[in-house]
């Protein structure tokens, strides 16, 4: 047996959304904190992303969180997420799986936690009744009303925003947000993903805008404010309503006086399911977004990499 088969995984999901952490068993990282952590993933323990998300064992839109000692000593501990194509800055989503796990396992109980993230410490609050509310790192608007020309929908514009990822927000363009629509709405949010690179719209700190969200009238099913799609890297569409990706909306909607401190807002995703929130501000141009999802435990795996399994370390995909 190779050292990986010790890899213990607990599964949950939120808001349809699959979140996987390793609880014991990973590589040790050299030094502490979410940064160095992320670091040495990328460079020295790739395996462990592609093992656990890729097929056999994963698809591409389970996102994967590992759990080390963080830099800020106030933290539960750190945590660095992952996707099926690379690292992740924040995730909300994920943060509340881990706090759901971490209740399941009984290493926490209810009550307000701090955790360390490559770009920054959150908070979570475990309520009573198994509810998650995440105060998110700082988020603000980059840039509002950007054109990019996309060659098979014409001319689209939306706003660049950061809220532990860049995000590109549309509001009713491109086809209807509905959940019959997933394919002709990833076909398009990748068309315009590639556009904005084209035309070299990054974040401010020039990364590249790669979670794309495109906003639309809730379904008739669906009671929220607003209904969204999210694109995130790769062409995984996000299951739940993005936490993130919702906390870019709040700070664009705070940016543009829709939305007043304190005020609440529900944010379906494509499933149908919701998050709400609402948003503190923070300094003249930002804000911190709060925002309150569920999240269910769905199974525990034992992690096996045999040595002979050609697939040990995932197929690719
Ligand atoms: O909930 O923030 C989130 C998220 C990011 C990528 C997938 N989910």
């Amino acid at each position: 047996m190779s050292k990986q088969s010790q890899i213990q995984l607990i599964d949950s999901h939120t808001a349809g959304e699959p979140t996987r952490v390793v609880v014991s068993g990973g590589p040790t990282p050299p030094t502490k904190g979410t940064v160095a952590a992320r670091d040495f993933l990328k460079k020295e323990a790739d395996w462990l992303r592609t093992s656990m998300l890729h097929e056999p064992r994963g698809f591409e839109a389970m996102v994967g969180a590992f759990l080390c000692e963080p830099d800020d000593e106030r933290c539960i501990t750190g945590v660095v997420f992952f996707n099926n194509t690379g690292y992740l800055g924040m995730c909300i989503h994920g943060t509340i799986g881990v706090i759901e796990t971490l209740a399941y396992q009984k290493k926490i109980s209810a009550g307000t936690h701090l955790l360390e993230t490559p770009v920054g410490t959150v908070s979570a609050t475990l309520h009573q009744n198994g509810k998650v509310t995440v105060n998110n790192v700082p988020s603000f608007r980059h840039q509002k009303d950007v054109t990019v020309s996309v060659p098979t929908h014409g001319e689209i514009k939306g706003d660049i925003a950061w809220a532990g990822n860049w995000f590109f927000l549309i509001q009713g363009q491109g086809p209807e947000v509905c959940r019959a629509n997933i394919d002709e709405l990833t076909d398009f949010a990748c068309a315009v993903r590639e556009a904005l690179d084209e035309s070299e719209h990054r974040g401010s700190d020039g990364s590249l805008v790669d979670h794309i969200e495109i906003f639309g009238e809730p379904e008739a099913r669906v009671e929220a404010n607003s209904q969204n799609f999210v694109l995130c890297p790769g062409k995984a569409y996000d299951r739940s309503p993005c936490g993130t990706g919702f906390s870019a909306k709040l700070a664009c909607l705070a940016a543009d006086g829709k939305l007043s401190e304190g005020e609440d807002w529900v944010q379906a995703g494509i499933l149908g399911a919701s998050f709400s929130g609402r948003f503190e501000r923070n300094g003249e141009e930002g804000i911190i977004p709060i925002v309150t999802g569920e999240a269910f435990i769905t199974g525990e795996t034992h992690l096996l990499c045999l040595p002979d399994d050609p697939y040990r370390f995932g197929s690719g995909g």
